[in-house]
Parts: structure tokens; C-alpha cells; sequence
């Protein structure tokens, strides 16, 4: 519920907030000094000091699965900026990475082996490269097991002859069924394939949940080695169902899941127990309690399509680490988790919904439990009316304590606050972290439309850097940094945004060490600033086009402002921000490379031309350079 304060503002009520959190300072007996306490100290350490790069264990991938998430890490003594680089260093065939760039990326495969992928890291004065090996196995290294609703033969025991023809949560051979699938995942990876289609016709099959409370598919996980779990939902059909012939299938449907009635859930859990590697790919969830709610380390949840959720939201949402306050139990702090390529539609509270903790005990949160999960990558997803179907709803919500989050790649429109429900609905939402852990979060490559408030508000963040975002109408504020008095923003990096409309392009409050570099902020309507905040301190901003009114702080001498909106952009009806050609957003922007960044919201490799441009979008036609040369001077 909570967001900050669960603050409410729009370009009406900039001065009232700055006085209500006057008020709330006056209040807490905080006075800015107090606030300056919490800026965190740097150790003043020798130079020439290398990165400290980690790359993670050795992991497994099976097919069908081909997508795996590397979380990477990096710190260096001296806090140098970072540049990064992922590259293959042996395997069977090439890779694919979805951001080379990051430390977190996904990295795709076309052929099973063994590949050893590096990461080099370079604080600009030395490299240092750490590998991981990740071995791809075909589908046939797992246990399979199979499940078709549809299936006419009289012999029911999972195998691909004699399918399990039920599977529903609460069904007669539910015990015998996760016997059998935690038997196998004692001595090896397990699939489970649903048949993604009917035999006749490519339609979806269909499992149904039963009415009232319940849910379709209960994970019962209770083996606890580090085989992995797989229930995929689009990869085979049967193609015969009185004498099974499993058979690839590469079709656009998914087993549906749909729950007609009540709580709980499509497909999870919701006992709150850790299942850890367990994969949930390629299902259709839908019906009014069809949301999806899991948990665990190791964690995927990919290629889902879940729409029109009407009953209980969020409609995909992760477990908390720990109950709410005053209880504060810990329920286990999970980490390496992925939610990549899904479609969520249409449905009731936030999109997605990542728990951990709240950041104030009155709101349930637990202070004293720390920071919660780790290791998060949300990539791909389109989320899209969010909320319609009641309470409010944020395109993707990161609850309190999460570290090491990566939202990369998704497109968020139209998010709804139904009548009644209240607060706002944000395209993100976070709430930050407890100081002074760094949050480490990486904001980019995002398009937000249609929010109902803002483009993204960010709480108690510490090392976070938002870019390469597009976001337009929108009420409220583009991206709107708002710490609270006892929990502050320190060190976020906004570069390369394109943000149009709103009351406000970018907006701080308690924020202390904020930069701004080539943000295209523009068409704020009412005339407000389109850079504006409260409580904020080390505001630096320069190489930004601000269109058609400029900044409340000091703005740096290179940045633009223009009276008028016009011949920038290729169509402002349409949310069409490529440059034109005339732009005078076109290289005129400042090298952003020595933070590791290098490419546009397309992909493109900046800088084209003579510079870096402003905005999400580098003018050009080229496309990504190669990996620049690196010199390798540590590591193993
Ligand atoms: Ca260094
Ligand atoms: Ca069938
Ligand atoms: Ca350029």
C-alpha cells in the first residue's frame, strides 16, 4: 500500500507537499542537519584499487528453457564508475546476451554444451574478468512427465503414454502425483509438460480450478535439492489423445489455467513455503482468481500470458521474506529471480507485484528484519491495464529491502486506480531500502504510458540509475524521486530519459545526490518546471533539453531550454520520440561511456554522429558496435 507515505501530489500540490513534509520534519524533531547524518561516508582509500567482480555460481539450463539470468556484481574500493562487458569466452555456438553492457543481462542459447561466459569489469584504470560456466542440456536430460486434460485412455501415471488427465489442486491423485515428481527431483531435474494445444485444433487446453477457494495448480514442492522444477505449459501438445504422441509445439497458444471463482491463485503457492529452483513457463492464466503468487531462490517465471484477474490481486505477485509487523516472521530471504517475456492484462491490484517488506512499522513493515530479496530481473514483460479490475495498480511494484534490482525492456500502459480504491497507480513503484545497503538498481530500456499518476516513483534509493526510459501521459511527475525524511534517496543517476507531458518531467524530494545528464524532458503542461523538487541537496543536472519551461534548481550551462516543443521529435500524437533529423536534441548530449553505458532505448550503439544525443533514442542507423577493446589485467 505504502509508497513513501503513500504521498499524494500532482503539479497542484508541489508546495503543499513541501510543507507537509516541513510539517512531518517539525514533527519527527529531524532538522537537515539530522538528515545530512544519514549521507553515507566514503572511505578515502589508495587509488589504482581494482573492481571486485563476482560473477555467481556454475549454473544448469535445460531445454526447452533457453533463456538464463547472469547476476553479476561489482563494487570498487574507490566507488570508480564501472563499465561492463559481457562476451563468450568458450561453447558450442554463439550466445545472445540482452545487455552486454549490464551486470545483470540475460543470456540466450541456441545449442546444449558447456559454455564459459565472462564478465569484464573496468573502473577505468584496470580490467578484471570473472567467468561463469553454465551448462546447457537438451530437454531429454530431465524426468518428464505429462499432463493433458483432454487425454481418452483408461491408464493414468504421468508418463508420456498415460498422461495425468487431471491435475487440478484438490484432484484424487494430487498426493500420488508430487510423490512421484519429488521422488524424481531427489536424483535429477524434473519437466512437467502440459499439452499446449488440442490434438484437432490449435486451441488451447484447458484445466479448470474449482469455484470458491482454491487455485488450479498447487506447487507442491517439498524435495529441497537443487534439481530444478520445470512446468511448462507451451513447449509440446499431444497430438493424439486416445494413443499419446507428444510433439513440439512452436504455436502462439499455452495450457490455460482458469479459475473460476474466489482466492487464490492459477499457479504457485501461498503456504509461504520456500520452493527453491523451480521454473513456471508458458501458461495462459485467466478467470477471476487466477492470479499468480510463488516465491523461492532460483526462481523463473517466463512466457506467461495472464489476463482479466478480477477477484484478488496483485496479479502476479512474489512472497515476502516476512510476515507483517509486529509478528515479523521470517518466511525467507530469496534471491535469483526472474520474471521475463510475460504478457499481464487486465487485471486487479498491481502487474507485478515484488514482496518483501514495508519500510515503516505502521504500515506493516519489519525495519529490524533488514532488506529482504536479491538478485531480481524483470525484463521483457508487457503489462497493460493493471488495476482495471479493482484496487490500485502499479505497472510493477518492488516492495521494501529488495537489493540488486534490474527492470529492463517493459512496456507498462494504462494503469488504473478503479473508484474507490484510492492512492495513485504508478508505471514502477519502489520503496527502496534500508541505509545504508546500496540498492543497486538498474531502471532502463522502459516505455510508460497511460499512467494513472506517474511514470515511476523511487523511495530510499541508494545507487540507482534510471535511463534510456520513455514515459508520457502521465498526470504527475515523469520520474519522481521521492524520499522520505527518515528515508532519504542518495546517488541516482538519471540520464538519457525521454519523458513528455505531465505536470512535471522529473521530480526530487528528500533526495540528496542526484544527476542528471541528456534527459529530453518536454511538453509539461500548465507551465510547470519541468525539473522540480523539495529536500533536496546535490542536485546536478546539466546536457538536458527542457522544453517549454526549464528547471527549478540550477541547471548546468549546457543544457537547452526551448520555448517550444515542436521539431524535435518524429510525432508527438502518436509517441513516436525518434530524433528528427533537425533535432536540436541530436549530439549534443555528454558521453555517458564512462558510466557503462552505450547504448540507446532501440539498442543502438551511442554515440551516432559526432556525440551523444538527448533523449531514449540516439539519432542513427547503425547498429550495435562490437564489443569495444578491453585490457585484461587481473582476474582468473
Ligand atoms: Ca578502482
Ligand atoms: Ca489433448
Ligand atoms: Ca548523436
Amino acid at each position: 500500500m505504502s509508497r513513501c507515505r503513500r504521498v499524494f501530489y500532482s503539479m497542484r500540490t508541489w508546495l503543499a507537499m513541501h510543507s507537509l513534509f516541513l510539517l512531518l520534519r517539525t514533527l519527527l524533531m529531524l532538522s537537515s542537519a539530522a538528515v545530512l547524518l544519514f549521507v553515507p561516508m566514503e572511505s578515502v582509500l589508495a587509488a589504482w584499487s581494482p573492481p571486485s567482480v563476482n560473477t555467481g555460481a556454475d549454473a544448469v539450463l535445460a531445454f526447452p528453457a533457453k533463456d538464463l539470468t547472469l547476476f553479476g556484481h561489482a563494487t570498487d574500493p574507490e566507488n570508480d564508475p564501472l563499465t561492463m562487458m559481457w562476451t563468450i569466452a568458450s561453447g558450442t555456438a554463439a550466445v545472445r546476451f540482452s545487455a552486454p553492457t549490464a551486470l545483470t543481462t540475460t543470456v540466450t542459447f541456441t545449442t546444449t554444451g558447456t559454455y564459459v561466459l565472462q564478465l569484464a569489469v573496468n573502473d577505468g584504470t584496470s580490467t578484471v574478468k570473472r567467468t561463469v560456466q553454465v551448462t546447457v542440456k537438451p530437454a531429454s536430460s530431465q524426468t518428464a512427465f505429462y499432463v493433458d486434460p483432454t487425454y481418452t485412455g483408461a491408464t493414468q501415471n504421468g508418463s508420456a503414454s498415460a498422461p495425468w488427465k487431471s491435475f487440478q489442486d484438490g484432484n484424487a491423485d494430487q498426493t500420488a502425483q508430487w510423490n512421484s515428481i519429488n521422488n524424481a527431483l531427489a536424483t535429477n531435474d524434473v519437466i512437467i509438460y502440459f499439452s499446449a494445444r488440442t490434438a484437432d485444433s490449435d486451441t488451447a487446453e484447458q484445466i479448470l480450478g474449482t469455484s470458491g477457494p482454491g487455485s488450479v495448480i498447487r506447487v507442491n514442492r517439498t524435495d529441497t535439492s537443487t534439481h530444478r522444477l520445470t512446468l511448462d505449459g507451451m513447449s509440446k501438445y499431444n497430438a493424439n489423445d486416445a494413443t499419446p504422441n507428444w510433439v513440439d509445439y512452436i504455436g502462439s497458444n499455452r495450457m490455460r489455467l482458469s479459475m473460476s471463482g474466489g482466492c487464490c491463485f492459477s499457479i504457485g503457492w501461498d503456504d509461504n513455503v520456500q520452493r527453491d529452483y523451480i521454473t513456471i513457463r508458458g501458461f495462459e492464466v485467466t478467470g477471476s482468481g487466477a492470479r499468480i503468487r510463488w516465491g523461492g531462490s532460483y526462481s523463473v517465471l517466463e512466457y506467461m500470458w495472464v489476463h482479466d484477474v478480477t477477484s484478488l490481486g496483485a496479479s502476479v505477485q512474489f512472497n515476502a521474506a516476512v510476515t507483517d509487523y509486529p509478528q515479523c516472521k521470517d518466511l525467507g530471504k530469496n534471491h535469483n529471480i526472474t520474471l521475463r517475456n510475460n504478457l499481464i492484462e487486465r487485471g486487479i491490484g498491481e502487474g507485478i507485484y515484488i514482496a518483501g517488506t514495508y519500510n515503516f512499522t505502521q504500515y506493516g513493515g519489519c525495519p529490524s528484519y533488514g532488506n529482504t530479496h536479491s538478485d531480481i530481473l524483470i525484463e521483457g514483460n508487457t503489462i497493460r491495464d493493471p488495476g482495471m479490475n479493482g484496487t490500485q495498480g502499479d505497472g510493477i511494484d518492488l516492495k521494501m529491502g529488495l537489493l540488486n534490482v534490474t527492470v529492463r525492456n517493459n512496456v507498462i500502459e494504462n494503469t488504473h486506480v478503479p473508484t474507490g480504491s484510492g492512492g495513485g497507480a504508478d508505471g514502477i513503484a519502489a520503496l527502496g531500502v534500508f541505509s545504508p545497503a546500496k540498492t543497486n538498481y538498474l531502471i532502463e530500456g522502459n516505455r510508460i504510458s497511460g499512467a494513472t499518476t506517474n511514470g515511476m516513483v523511487l523511495c530510499s534509493q541508494n545507487g540507482t540509475v534510471i535511463r534510456n526510459n520513455v514515459i508520457y501521459s502521465f498526470p504527475g511527475t515523469g520520474i519522481y524521486l521521492a524520499g522520505d525524511p527518515m528515508l532519504p534517496n542518495y546517488n541516482v543517476e538519471v540520464y538519457n530519459n525521454t519523458i513528455y507531458g505531465g505536470a512535471t518531467g522529473v521530480g526530487t524530494g528528500d533526495t540528496h545526490g542526484v544527476t542528471l545528464r541528456n534527459n529530453l524532458l518536454f511538453g509539461a503542461v500548465g507551465g510547470g518546471n519541468e525539473i522540480r523538487g523539495y529536500n533536496t541537496t546535490g542536485m546536478d543536472s546539466d546536457y538536458n533539453l527542457l522544453a517549454p519551461t526549464g528547471s527549478a534548481f540550477a541547471e548546468g550551462p549546457h543544457s537547452i531550454v526551448r520555448t517550444s516543443t515542436t521539431g524535435i521529435v518524429v510525432d508527438l500524437a502518436t509517441g513516436d520520440f525518434h530524433l528528427v533529423s533537425t533535432s536540436p536534441a541530436k549530439d549534443i548530449g555528454v558521453s555517458l561511456a564512462p558510466t557503462g553505458f552505450s547504448t540507446d532505448f532501440s539498442g543502438l550503439f551511442r554515440p551516432q554522429g559526432t556525440a551523444w544525443d538527448i533523449g531514449a533514442y540516439e539519432f542513427g542507423t547503425s547498429k550495435l558496435a562490437p564489443p569495444r577493446n578491453l585490457h585484461i589485467v587481473g582476474g582468473n
